[in-house]
C-alpha cells in the first residue's frame, strides 16, 4: 500500500448537494478523481440534467437526483433512494447554498428566512437523513461549505453571515456529538471564488473598468487572485479520505490568505 491511497476515496459514495455547476461541480469532480462514485442533486430537473451532462463530458458517470434539500420529506425519500440505487452514502459534502444580499433593514423577514433555510437548516436535515447509515457502517464523512462570512460581517449580507456562522457551530457539533462513531465532520470556507454566486461582484462596469468590488477582493487576498472553485477540489479530498480521520469539527479556510491579511495600501 502506497502512503498515497490514505488520500483515495475509491469504493466510497459521495453526495454533493448543488452540484451540478459552481464549486459543487468542481469538488464532485475531484473526488470522482480520486475514486469517489459521484451522485448530486440540484433543485430542477433541468439543472440535474445539466450537470449529468457536464460530468458526462469529462469521463464520470454521475448519479443525479432532483431534491430540494430544504425539504425533509424529499431529502429522505432521496437518501433511501441512494442507498437502494446507489448503496451507503460514505461521504456528504453540504454544499448547496443561495445568498441575498439586501441592507438588512431593507430585507424582509421572510427573505431572511430562506437564506437561513438554505445555508443551515438544510444542512441541518441533510447531515440528520445520511448519519444513521453512517453509523451502521461505521464511518462517515461530513463537509459543511462555509465562508469567510463563518468568520466576518460585511453590509449587505446578514441572512448568508448568520446562516453560514451557524454552520461552523453546526460543523462542530455534529463533530461533538457523532465523533465517538468515527463520523468526522469539518467545514470547508472558501475565500472569494469565481462562480455564478459571486458574478455579480466581478461584473465591469459600462465604462469597461473593473467592478470596485473586484478590486477590493483583489487588495484582500495575498494571492491577488479570485478562487477558482477547482482551488477546494484537494482540500475536499483530504477532508473526505482517511488522512483526515483525526481531523474533526474543523473549518479549513481555502481563501487565498484574505482571512490573514489586513489588505494592500491603497
Ligand atoms: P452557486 O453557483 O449559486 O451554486 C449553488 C448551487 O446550489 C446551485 O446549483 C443551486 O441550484 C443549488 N441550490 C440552491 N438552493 C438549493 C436547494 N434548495 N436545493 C438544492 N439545491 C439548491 O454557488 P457556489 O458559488 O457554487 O457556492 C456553493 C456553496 O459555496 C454555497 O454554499 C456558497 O454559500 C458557498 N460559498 C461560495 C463562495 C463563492 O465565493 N462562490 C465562497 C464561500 C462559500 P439553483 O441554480 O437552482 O439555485
Ligand atoms: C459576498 C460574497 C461572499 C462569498 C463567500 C465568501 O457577497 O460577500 O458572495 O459571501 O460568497 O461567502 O467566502
Amino acid at each position: 500500500m502506497s502512503y498515497m491511497d490514505n488520500f483515495s476515496l475509491n469504493g466510497k459514495i459521495a453526495l454533493i448537494t448543488g452540484a451540478s455547476y459552481g464549486i459543487g461541480f468542481a469538488i464532485a469532480t475531484g473526488m470522482a478523481k480520486a475514486g469517489a462514485t459521484i451522485v448530486f442533486n440540484d433543485i430542477k430537473q433541468e439543472l440535474v440534467d445539466k450537470g449529468l451532462a457536464a460530468y458526462k463530458e469529462i469521463g464520470i458517470d454521475a448519479k443525479g437526483y432532483v431534491c430540494d434539500v430544504t425539504n425533509e420529506e424529499q431529502v429522505n425519500e432521496l437518501v433511501k433512494k441512494i442507498e437502494s440505487e446507489v448503496g451507503v452514502i460514505d461521504i456528504l459534502v453540504n454544499n448547496a447554498g443561495i445568498i441575498k444580499r439586501i441592507p438588512m433593514c431593507d430585507m424582509t423577514a421572510a427573505e431572511f428566512r430562506q437564506v437561513i433555510d438554505v445555508d443551515l437548516n438544510a444542512p441541518f436535515i441533510v447531515s440528520k437523513a445520511v448519519i444513521p447509515s453512517m453509523i451502521k457502517k461505521g464511518h462517515g464523512k461530513i463537509i459543511n461549505i462555509c465562508s469567510m462570512m463563518s468568520e466576518l460581517g460585511r453590509e449587505t449580507v446578514s441572512a448568508y453571515a448568520a446562516a453560514k456562522g451557524g454552520l461552523k457551530m453546526l460543523t462542530r457539533n455534529i463533530c461533538s456529538e457523532y465523533g465517538q462513531y468515527n463520523i468526522q465532520c469539518n467545514g470547508i470556507g472558501p475565500g472569494y471564488i469565481a462562480t455564478p454566486q459571486t458574478a455579480p461582484l466581478r461584473e465591469p462596469q459600462p465604462d469597461g473598468s473593473k467592478h470596485p468590488f473586484d478590486s477590493f477582493i483583489l487588495a484582500k487576498t495575498p494571492a491577488n487572485r479570485w478562487g477558482d472553485p477547482e482551488d477546494l477540489a484537494g482540500p475536499a479530498v483530504f477532508l473526505a479520505s482517511d488522512a483526515s480521520n483525526f481531523v474533526n469539527g474543523h473549518v479549513l479556510y481555502v481563501d487565498g490568505g484574505i482571512l490573514a491579511y489586513i489588505g494592500k495600501q491603497p
